[in-house]
């Protein structure tokens, strides 16, 4: 078994998808070991982003993921990490496959509806980011 981090993003929420994205995830298979609604601050969002600091899109990103509540996941199933990666799709909904979270849901390759971890060691850094141990049980 393994852990992932996943976001339902504030363009998501704010266009009442968080049910139907949740859905996905049972349906998918992943076991969902936290959850919580929060409507991060932009100070949180730039922790959360801070290997993104040198890009350009750097302000914006974490201007949108502080405007309004995030759905913010611990989601568990065996190789979590790549399966979410999957059920998401690419970055860009355009280039995401028929069938994915951000090609179904997504705006634009900013406004994607979904965050997933990339790797053990993000996934890792960003569960301990938002959940205690004591969340995740
Ligand atoms: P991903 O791991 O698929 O979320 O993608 P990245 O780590 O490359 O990017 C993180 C977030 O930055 C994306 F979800 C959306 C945003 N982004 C942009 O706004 N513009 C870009 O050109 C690339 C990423």
């Amino acid at each position: 078994m393994e852990r992932t981090f996943a976001i339902i993003k504030p363009d998501a929420v704010e266009r009442r998808l968080a049910g139907r994205i949740l859905a996905r995830i049972d349906e998918a298979g992943f076991t969902v070991r936290a959850m919580r609604l929060q409507h991060l601050t932009k100070r949180e969002a730039e922790g959360f982003y801070a290997v993104h600091r040198e890009r350009p899109f750097f302000g914006e990103l974490t201007t949108f993921m502080s405007s309004g509540p995030c759905v913010l996941l611990a989601l568990e199933a065996p190789d979590a990490i790549r399966k979410w990666r999957e059920t998401m799709g690419a970055t860009d909904p355009k280039k995401a496959d028929p069938g994915t979270l951000r090609r179904d849901f997504g705006e634009s390759i900013g406004r994607n509806a979904t965050h997933g971890s990339d790797a053990p060691e993000t996934a890792t850094f960003e569960l301990g980011y938002f959940f205690r141990g004591m969340e995740m049980i």
